[in-house]
């Protein structure tokens, strides 16, 4: 049945009769040099893959007889300069009088080649005349799972955690598998299993037991495992009185706990750490600041080849004035000062994962650090796992934002693939948005967001219309007017979320705790950084969050000319208005209506774009299977919904601080 459960490894049947047998005449006999345990795993794809979009199991023959040749370069005969362009995962395709190669310098570069084949074919694209060079543009690849040992999730909507620790590590769950094909598929290599508000019992013998075994499932698939290292795990399961970063006895815990885990899983990725964050112990507990910890922690790893991650996501009650400076304020200073296996993880903006934000000031700011992008996959502020959201347009505009660190053209993902600073290490996580519904995501559509993270963490430069594209005809089929609706329905759809919830630079608005729909009007919560008050501070006078150098002076956080563009209300962009500034509702926007109306305007449309959601939706009912056509039918309603809650709710709540009538072209609150 058309569950989901198979994501974009679908592999329907293919039916146009001309393609299937341009398709028979590659697929039908191959030849694969290579029998290590990824060729293996190349084997079993191309027999699945084969015989349900062609009805065949593909025969193993001679080179010469083969239509498809799988081999790494020493078999073939690959000129230097494709082969330099390889590294250690890229992958050659190319045709030539009838036979397809996949090539590579590494059989996991071979899979990540075949699964570059499998996806042309599920497009319906031809392959007579492929020549294809690819290779990732960063090296981790990497999926945060916030996953507890008691399988809840937090900020998961999909079920429970997949890892179901109680049965490992004697049981491995098909999922575990095809999880792996999942990610292989889009270039993911690597996994943080366990959530960042971390529980030390994960580096207890028992439960590396237990991560040893999906090491050892995933290893093929070229995924490393990584784990959260709670800070004070040296006295909660060590013993210890301290965890002192700076105390030996602390430092041989965990070189020793380093080489335990090493001599488990001899691949072990390394550490993600959250200190002196939200309640998470760190060094600032003992007087050090984060380089201190995180290079105990680095050292403790470094002759294993491990990478420590520190998150940058850190904001406290000792600074009240703005949240959005702290990260800059703690990590600039320490520029430099992390040893060579340390990255900093920086979230995209610098509030928290919000429907929109600027780009995080810290991006371009450390030229001596390599900072990785944390992005959220999982929909915490988004609608969670009822609303449709495609996220790669949001992706794709903060990796595409001018940090102007080093003049034009420093864009976030020139910082972000290494080439801006010349790092040397580099890397993208994703914050997984995986469970146990049979679907994997919750949401059908939300699977594009796994998807779509995957692609631009291979190449951050990709755009999200062919991100998109690539998606729905593996997900959905090759049937034009399918391809096209939902394109159009997806690359919108985020901006649609944006209107409705949080628009012109609003953010912040959602239930306290839960983030799920609207509560602006929230203004008495203990602290400060967690009242959704706090960031709209609408009064009778206006509304917004004051970031100029007559307010929290956030925007000199950046470089020169973004500051001074986000300063002044005039040449900030709209999109980003109510973020950096505090404005009159009866200021006149660029079209000519005053901010108040504007405001009601985005309400209405975010309203109006569900409901053109929903009839595009209806039109595709003849095109795609019941199931999965209910289900989404389904969730678009509730999006309707909740589109309007969000629209009633502020706007109202709004109107109870501007006084004003409602513009006309709006539906006033049911
Ligand atoms: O987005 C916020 C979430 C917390 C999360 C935190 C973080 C894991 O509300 O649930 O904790 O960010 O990123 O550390």
């Amino acid at each position: 049945s058309e569950n989901g459960y198979d994501l974009w490894l679908r592999y329907a049947p293919i039916t146009d009769s001309s393609l299937k047998d341009h398709y028979l005449d590659y697929f039908t006999s191959f030849h694969c040099i290579a029998d290590d345990p990824t060729a293996v795993v190349i084997r079993k794809e191309l027999a699945l893959a084969a015989s349900s979009m062609l009805g065949i199991i593909p025969n193993e023959t001679s080179r010469s007889k083969a239509s498809l040749v799988i081999a790494t370069v020493e078999n073939l005969d690959i000129p230097a300069n494709i082969t330099n362009q390889l590294g250690t995962e890229g992958y050659y395709i190319s045709a030539n009088r009838g036979q397809v190669t996949v090539t590579a310098n590494t059989s996991i570069g071979l899979l990540y080649g075949t699964y570059h084949l499998l996806r042309l074919t599920q497009m319906g694209e031809p392959l007579g005349s492929l020549s294809i060079i690819e290779a990732p543009k960063t090296k981790i690849r990497i999926l945060n799972h916030w996953d507890n040992l008691d399988r809840s999730s937090e900020r998961g909507y999909a079920g429970f955690s997949i890892w179901d620790w109680h049965r490992l590590p004697g049981y491995i769950d098909q999922r575990y598998i095809d999880y792996a094909r999942a990610n292989a598929s889009i270039g993911i290599n690597a996994t943080v299993l366990t959530n960042v508000n971390a529980n030390a019992q994960v580096l207890t013998p028992m439960y590396l037991e237990k991560v040893k075994a999906l090491a050892d499932v995933f290893r093929p698939y070229g995924i490393r495992v990584y784990l959260t290292a709670r800070f004070s795990a040296p006295i909660e399961i060590g013993g210890l009185k301290t965890a002192d970063p700076l105390a030996p006895e602390v430092q041989t815990w965990w070189q020793k706990k380093a080489e335990e885990i090493y001599s488990m899983i001899p691949d072990f990725g390394g550490f993600l750490v959250k200190a002196n964050s939200e309640g998470q112990p760190g060094p600032q507990n003992y007087g050090r600041n984060h380089a201190d910890g995180a290079n105990m922690l680095a050292d403790a790893l470094r002759p294993f080849g491990g990478t420590v991650m520190w998150r940058a996501f850190v904001y406290s009650d000792e600074e009240p004035d703005d949240r959005a400076k702290q990260a800059y304020n703690e990590f600039k200073p320490l520029d430099g000062q992390f040893h060579e296996n340390v990255m900093i993880q920086v979230k995209n903006g610098p509030i928290d994962f919000q429907p929109r934000e600027p780009f995080h000031p810290l991006f371009g700011a450390m030229p001596n650090t390599p900072l990785m992008m944390e992005f959220q996959i999982t929909q915490e502020y988004l609608g969670q796992a009822t609303q449709l959201v495609y996220l790669a347009p949001m992706y794709e505009e903060c990796l595409q934002s001018d940090t102007y660190a080093k003049g034009e053209s420093s864009t976030v993902a020139s910082v972000i693939d290494g080439t801006l600073h010349d790092y040397q290490l580099t890397g993208m996580a994703g914050v997984a948005n995986i469970g146990t519904d049979i679907n994997w995501t919750g949401h059908p559509m939300a699977q594009s967001n796994w998807y779509a993270f995957g692609r631009l963490a291979w190449n951050p430069q990709l755009d999200a219309q062919q991100i998109a594209d690539e998606w729905i005809r593996a997900t959905f089929g090759n049937e034009r007017k399918v391809v096209e609706t939902i394109s159009e329905l997806m690359l919108n759809s985020w901006e649609t979320a944006v209107s409705y919830m949080t628009p012109l630079g609003l953010h912040h608005l959602m239930g306290t705790s839960h983030h799920y729909g609207p509560a602006p009007w929230v203004d008495n919560l203990s602290r400060a950084d967690w009242t959704p008050y706090y960031y709209h501070k609408s009064n009778q006078g206006g509304i917004g969050f004051d970031r100029t150098s007559t307010g929290s002076n956030a925007t000199s956080q950046y470089f020169p000319p973004v500051a001074s563009t986000f300063n002044d209300p005039d040449s900030c962009p709209e999109k980003f208005l109510l973020w950096f500034h505090h404005l009159p509702w009866t200021c006149k926007m660029k079209s000519g209506k005053t901010l108040w109306e504007a405001l009601a305007y985005h309400y209405q449309n975010g309203v109006a774009e569900v409901r053109r959601m929903q009839a595009q939706w209806k039109q595709l009912k003849p095109y795609i299977d019941h199931e999965r056509h209910q289900s989404v039918s389904m969730l678009l309603d509730i999006q309707e919904q909740e589109a309007i809650w969000w629209k009633d709710a502020c706007m109202s709540y709004f109107q109870s601080k501007s006084g004003l009538p409602y513009p006309e072209a709006m539906e006033a609150p049911q």
